[in-house]
Protein backbone atom coordinates (compact mmCIF):
# COMPACT_ATOMS: atom_id res chain seq x y z
CA UNK A 1 0.00 0.00 0.00
CA UNK A 2 1.40 3.20 -0.41
CA UNK A 3 2.72 5.62 2.05
CA UNK A 4 0.20 8.11 2.00
CA UNK A 5 -3.19 5.77 1.27
CA UNK A 6 -4.06 6.00 5.13
CA UNK A 7 -3.90 10.19 5.12
CA UNK A 8 -6.18 10.20 2.33
CA UNK A 9 -8.81 7.46 3.62
CA UNK A 10 -8.38 9.18 6.94
CA UNK A 11 -9.40 12.71 5.08
CA UNK A 12 -12.15 11.00 3.22
CA UNK A 13 -13.59 9.75 6.05
CA UNK A 14 -13.50 12.54 8.28
CA UNK A 15 -14.42 15.12 5.94
CA UNK A 16 -18.07 12.81 5.07
CA UNK A 17 -18.51 12.35 8.71
CA UNK A 18 -18.21 16.24 9.41
CA UNK A 19 -19.47 17.65 6.37
CA UNK A 20 -22.24 17.50 4.16
CA UNK A 21 -20.13 16.23 1.06
CA UNK A 22 -20.88 16.28 -2.45
CA UNK A 23 -18.94 14.95 -5.07
CA UNK A 24 -16.99 17.60 -7.41
CA UNK A 25 -16.83 17.04 -10.52
CA UNK A 26 -13.38 15.97 -12.25
CA UNK A 27 -12.85 16.41 -15.87
CA UNK A 28 -12.98 13.06 -18.06
CA UNK A 29 -9.42 11.98 -18.47
CA UNK A 30 -8.17 13.00 -15.41
CA UNK A 31 -9.62 10.70 -12.70
CA UNK A 32 -6.98 8.24 -13.13
CA UNK A 33 -4.01 8.28 -15.66
CA UNK A 34 -1.02 5.83 -15.88
CA UNK A 35 2.65 5.51 -16.64
CA UNK A 36 5.58 3.26 -17.05
CA UNK A 37 8.84 4.69 -16.60
CA UNK A 38 12.07 3.33 -16.50
CA UNK A 39 13.47 0.44 -18.17
CA UNK A 40 14.47 -3.58 -17.25
CA UNK A 41 14.71 -3.72 -13.26
CA UNK A 42 13.94 -0.13 -13.11
CA UNK A 43 10.48 -0.25 -14.71
CA UNK A 44 8.00 1.74 -12.63
CA UNK A 45 4.21 1.89 -13.41
CA UNK A 46 3.02 5.43 -11.81
CA UNK A 47 -0.40 6.00 -11.50
CA UNK A 48 -2.06 9.36 -10.24
CA UNK A 49 -5.87 9.44 -9.09
CA UNK A 50 -7.72 12.71 -8.49
CA UNK A 51 -10.48 12.75 -5.64
CA UNK A 52 -12.98 15.78 -5.60
CA UNK A 53 -15.78 16.80 -3.33
CA UNK A 54 -17.68 19.84 -2.09
CA UNK A 55 -19.70 20.90 0.51
CA UNK A 56 -21.71 23.78 1.30
CA UNK A 57 -18.88 26.10 2.48
CA UNK A 58 -16.40 24.70 0.34
CA UNK A 59 -15.97 25.15 -3.29
CA UNK A 60 -13.34 22.51 -3.96
CA UNK A 61 -11.81 19.54 -2.19
CA UNK A 62 -9.48 17.84 -4.12
CA UNK A 63 -6.56 15.47 -4.04
CA UNK A 64 -3.96 14.22 -6.26
CA UNK A 65 -2.61 10.65 -5.22
CA UNK A 66 0.89 9.52 -6.97
CA UNK A 67 1.42 6.38 -6.37
CA UNK A 68 5.13 5.08 -8.50
CA UNK A 69 6.67 2.34 -5.86
CA UNK A 70 8.77 3.30 -3.01
CA UNK A 71 10.77 6.20 -4.03
CA UNK A 72 7.46 8.21 -5.98
CA UNK A 73 4.92 9.20 -3.42
CA UNK A 74 2.61 11.94 -3.70
CA UNK A 75 -0.49 13.21 -1.55
CA UNK A 76 -1.51 17.23 -2.77
CA UNK A 77 -4.69 17.46 -0.55
CA UNK A 78 -5.91 21.07 -0.79
CA UNK A 79 -8.65 22.82 -0.25
CA UNK A 80 -10.57 25.64 -1.79
CA UNK A 81 -13.03 27.65 0.17
CA UNK A 82 -16.26 29.34 -1.51
CA UNK A 83 -15.42 32.85 -2.18
CA UNK A 84 -18.65 34.12 0.49
CA UNK A 85 -16.13 33.12 3.52
CA UNK A 86 -13.07 34.72 4.64
CA UNK A 87 -11.31 30.99 5.41
CA UNK A 88 -8.00 29.75 4.63
CA UNK A 89 -6.94 27.17 1.94
CA UNK A 90 -6.15 24.02 4.13
CA UNK A 91 -2.97 22.75 2.19
CA UNK A 92 -1.13 19.38 2.20
CA UNK A 93 2.09 18.71 -0.30
CA UNK A 94 2.91 15.34 1.51
CA UNK A 95 5.81 14.09 -1.27
CA UNK A 96 8.36 11.23 -0.96
CA UNK A 97 11.06 11.28 -3.82
CA UNK A 98 14.13 9.06 -4.33
CA UNK A 99 15.94 11.93 -2.32
CA UNK A 100 13.81 11.76 0.48
CA UNK A 101 10.15 12.87 2.06
CA UNK A 102 9.22 16.57 1.99
CA UNK A 103 6.26 17.54 3.88
CA UNK A 104 4.27 20.99 3.73
CA UNK A 105 0.70 21.51 5.76
CA UNK A 106 -0.63 24.92 6.63
CA UNK A 107 -3.88 27.04 6.98
CA UNK A 108 -2.75 29.38 3.86
CA UNK A 109 -4.00 32.75 4.88
CA UNK A 110 -6.07 34.79 2.61
CA UNK A 111 -4.90 38.24 4.71
CA UNK A 112 -2.03 39.00 6.82
CA UNK A 113 -3.51 41.29 9.08
CA UNK A 114 -3.25 40.82 12.88
CA UNK A 115 -7.01 39.98 13.23
CA UNK A 116 -6.89 37.28 10.53
CA UNK A 117 -3.51 35.67 12.23
CA UNK A 118 -5.94 35.59 15.43
CA UNK A 119 -8.88 34.24 14.29
CA UNK A 120 -6.93 31.91 11.99
CA UNK A 121 -2.91 31.65 13.13
CA UNK A 122 -3.46 31.18 16.29
CA UNK A 123 -5.27 28.60 17.34
CA UNK A 124 -2.94 26.79 14.93
CA UNK A 125 0.30 27.73 16.66
CA UNK A 126 -0.27 25.41 20.09
CA UNK A 127 -0.26 22.11 17.26
CA UNK A 128 2.71 23.52 15.30
CA UNK A 129 4.57 23.82 18.46
CA UNK A 130 3.90 20.64 19.72
CA UNK A 131 5.57 19.09 16.70
CA UNK A 132 8.48 21.20 16.46
CA UNK A 133 10.78 18.96 18.47
CA UNK A 134 9.89 15.87 16.35
CA UNK A 135 9.22 17.97 12.78
CA UNK A 136 12.50 20.50 12.40
CA UNK A 137 11.78 23.32 9.77
CA UNK A 138 12.32 21.78 6.76
CA UNK A 139 15.05 24.82 5.63
CA UNK A 140 15.27 26.43 2.13
CA UNK A 141 11.81 26.99 0.40
CA UNK A 142 10.87 29.52 -2.52
CA UNK A 143 10.89 33.13 -1.04
CA UNK A 144 8.01 34.43 -3.67
CA UNK A 145 5.85 31.13 -1.65
CA UNK A 146 6.51 33.14 1.84
CA UNK A 147 3.62 34.93 1.51
CA UNK A 148 1.07 32.56 0.90
CA UNK A 149 2.32 30.73 4.28
CA UNK A 150 0.66 31.30 7.61
CA UNK A 151 3.33 31.12 11.01
CA UNK A 152 2.18 27.94 11.54
CA UNK A 153 3.11 26.19 8.23
CA UNK A 154 4.53 23.20 8.54
CA UNK A 155 7.56 22.07 6.76
CA UNK A 156 9.67 19.49 7.34
CA UNK A 157 11.73 16.74 5.73
CA UNK A 158 11.71 13.97 7.75
CA UNK A 159 14.74 11.01 6.98
CA UNK A 160 12.80 8.38 8.27
CA UNK A 161 9.66 6.56 6.53
CA UNK A 162 8.04 6.02 10.19
CA UNK A 163 8.11 9.70 11.14
CA UNK A 164 5.72 9.88 8.10
CA UNK A 165 3.93 7.24 9.23
CA UNK A 166 3.52 8.40 12.71
CA UNK A 167 4.60 11.86 13.48
CA UNK A 168 3.73 13.26 10.03
CA UNK A 169 0.49 11.47 9.94
CA UNK A 170 -0.84 12.73 13.35
CA UNK A 171 -0.30 16.32 12.62
CA UNK A 172 -2.23 16.18 9.59
CA UNK A 173 -4.69 14.44 11.09
CA UNK A 174 -4.83 17.11 14.12
CA UNK A 175 -4.74 19.86 11.30
CA UNK A 176 -7.62 18.67 9.27
CA UNK A 177 -9.81 18.42 12.16
CA UNK A 178 -8.70 22.21 13.68
CA UNK A 179 -9.68 23.49 9.65
CA UNK A 180 -12.84 21.49 9.86
CA UNK A 181 -13.94 23.40 13.37
CA UNK A 182 -12.93 26.70 11.16
CA UNK A 183 -15.14 25.35 8.94
CA UNK A 184 -18.15 24.77 11.53
CA UNK A 185 -17.87 27.98 12.70
CA UNK A 186 -17.43 30.41 9.73
CA UNK A 187 -20.32 32.57 8.70
CA UNK A 188 -20.68 34.12 5.42
CA UNK A 189 -19.36 37.45 3.92
CA UNK A 190 -21.87 39.96 2.67
CA UNK A 191 -19.71 43.56 2.84
CA UNK A 192 -19.09 43.82 -0.61
CA UNK A 193 -15.43 45.40 -0.41
CA UNK A 194 -14.60 42.65 2.02
CA UNK A 195 -15.69 39.18 -0.73
CA UNK A 196 -13.66 41.42 -3.37
CA UNK A 197 -10.86 41.31 -1.33
CA UNK A 198 -11.03 37.35 -1.07
CA UNK A 199 -11.97 36.64 -4.62
CA UNK A 200 -8.66 38.97 -5.63
CA UNK A 201 -6.89 36.72 -2.74
CA UNK A 202 -7.96 33.36 -3.85
CA UNK A 203 -6.95 34.06 -7.62
CA UNK A 204 -3.77 35.10 -6.53
CA UNK A 205 -2.91 32.06 -4.54
CA UNK A 206 -4.37 29.92 -6.94
CA UNK A 207 -2.60 31.87 -9.99
CA UNK A 208 0.87 31.66 -8.03
CA UNK A 209 0.33 27.66 -7.16
CA UNK A 210 -1.29 26.76 -11.11
CA UNK A 211 1.96 28.99 -12.76
CA UNK A 212 4.49 27.19 -9.71
CA UNK A 213 3.41 24.13 -9.50
CA UNK A 214 6.02 21.77 -8.34
CA UNK A 215 4.96 18.98 -9.74
CA UNK A 216 4.65 20.44 -13.57
CA UNK A 217 7.59 18.77 -14.53
CA UNK A 218 6.88 15.33 -13.02
CA UNK A 219 3.98 15.18 -14.79
CA UNK A 220 5.10 16.17 -17.86
CA UNK A 221 7.54 13.62 -18.32
CA UNK A 222 5.18 11.03 -16.57
CA UNK A 223 2.20 11.78 -19.24
CA UNK A 224 2.92 14.67 -21.44
CA UNK A 225 2.81 18.67 -21.67
CA UNK A 226 -0.71 18.46 -22.51
CA UNK A 227 -2.42 16.31 -20.48
CA UNK A 228 -0.31 18.03 -17.66
CA UNK A 229 -1.87 21.89 -18.11
CA UNK A 230 -5.14 20.38 -18.35
CA UNK A 231 -4.94 18.78 -15.17
CA UNK A 232 -3.37 21.62 -13.68
CA UNK A 233 -5.44 24.32 -14.66
CA UNK A 234 -8.79 22.29 -15.39
CA UNK A 235 -8.99 20.43 -12.16
CA UNK A 236 -5.85 21.13 -9.63
CA UNK A 237 -6.06 24.85 -9.82
CA UNK A 238 -9.75 25.77 -11.64
CA UNK A 239 -10.53 28.70 -9.97
CA UNK A 240 -9.96 31.20 -12.74
CA UNK A 241 -12.07 28.97 -15.04
CA UNK A 242 -14.85 28.26 -13.05
CA UNK A 243 -15.12 31.90 -12.54
CA UNK A 244 -15.36 32.18 -16.16
CA UNK A 245 -18.31 30.02 -16.38
CA UNK A 246 -20.66 31.91 -13.39
N1 LIG B 1 2.76 20.03 -5.43
C1 LIG B 1 1.58 20.61 -5.82
C2 LIG B 1 0.83 19.62 -6.52
C3 LIG B 1 1.56 18.45 -6.52
C4 LIG B 1 2.78 18.73 -5.84
C5 LIG B 1 -0.51 19.90 -7.11
C6 LIG B 1 0.04 16.77 -7.42
O1 LIG B 1 1.26 21.78 -5.59
C7 LIG B 1 3.85 17.83 -5.63
C8 LIG B 1 1.25 17.14 -7.09
N2 LIG B 1 5.58 19.21 -4.46
C9 LIG B 1 5.18 18.20 -5.32
C10 LIG B 1 6.35 17.57 -5.83
C11 LIG B 1 7.44 18.25 -5.28
C12 LIG B 1 6.94 19.26 -4.44
C13 LIG B 1 7.77 20.18 -3.73
C14 LIG B 1 6.37 16.40 -6.78
C15 LIG B 1 8.90 17.96 -5.51
C16 LIG B 1 9.43 18.70 -6.70
C17 LIG B 1 10.83 18.27 -6.99
O2 LIG B 1 11.68 18.38 -6.09
O3 LIG B 1 11.05 17.83 -8.11
C18 LIG B 1 5.01 23.20 -0.98
N3 LIG B 1 6.12 21.50 -2.44
C19 LIG B 1 7.38 21.25 -2.90
C20 LIG B 1 8.27 22.26 -2.41
C21 LIG B 1 7.50 23.13 -1.67
C22 LIG B 1 6.17 22.62 -1.70
C23 LIG B 1 7.95 24.39 -0.95
C24 LIG B 1 9.73 22.33 -2.70
C25 LIG B 1 9.87 22.75 -4.11
C26 LIG B 1 10.89 23.80 -4.31
O4 LIG B 1 11.84 23.86 -3.55
O5 LIG B 1 10.69 24.54 -5.30
N4 LIG B 1 2.78 23.64 -1.30
C27 LIG B 1 3.99 23.70 -1.97
C28 LIG B 1 4.10 25.13 -2.36
C29 LIG B 1 2.99 25.79 -1.98
C30 LIG B 1 2.18 24.81 -1.30
C31 LIG B 1 5.24 25.73 -3.07
C32 LIG B 1 2.74 27.22 -2.22
C33 LIG B 1 1.71 27.92 -1.85
O6 LIG B 1 1.10 25.00 -0.80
Amino acid sequence: MSLYQPFLDHALALLKERLALSLYPIPEGFERKEATTGKGKREETVITTSHGFKSPKLRQIRAAHVQGGNSLQVLNFVIFPELNYDLPFFGADLVTLPGGHLIALDMQPLFHDAAYQEKYSDPILPIYQSYQQDLPWGGDFPEEAKPFFSPAFLWTRPQKTEVVQTQVFEAFKEYLSAYLDFVDRAEPVTDSQHLEAIEQSQLRYIGYRAAKDPARGMFARLYGPEWTEEYIHGFLFDLERELAKR
